[in-house]
C-alpha cells in the first residue's frame, strides 16, 4: 500500500506487516512531452542506487515517485542525463 499526497508532495512510509517498510520520494520532473519520455525517465530510474522500485512517472503531472532511499541527487543527476529536469518536491 503507497500513499503519496499529490497535493504536498509529501510521501508516507508504511510498513507492511512488520517486514519491509516502504520509503516513497517524489520528485517533479519538468520535460516530459509523451509516454518515450517516461519510459526513459523510469528506466533512468531504475538505474539509480537505492531505488528499489519506481512507483509511477506521472506524465501529466511531471511527477516521479520511487520507493526506495536513493541520494536526492543521484536521482536528479539520472534524470538530467535523459534530458529532462528534476527537482525534489
Ligand atoms: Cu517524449
Amino acid at each position: 500500500m503507497t500513499d503519496v499526497d499529490v497535493h504536498t508532495g509529501r510521501a508516507y512510509a508504511y510498513s507492511l506487516g512488520g517486514e519491509k517498510e516502504i520509503h516513497m520520494k517524489t520528485f517533479n520532473v519538468d520535460g516530459m512531452s509523451c509516454m518515450h519520455c517516461v519510459m526513459s525517465v523510469t528506466k533512468a530510474l531504475e538505474a539509480v542506487p537505492g531505488v528499489d522500485q519506481v512507483v509511477e512517472v506521472d506524465l501529466e503531472r511531471g511527477v516521479a515517485v520511487v520507493d526506495g532511499e536513493p541520494d536526492d541527487a543521484a536521482v536528479i543527476e539520472a534524470i538530467a542525463e535523459e534530458g529532462y529536469e528534476a527537482r525534489v518536491v
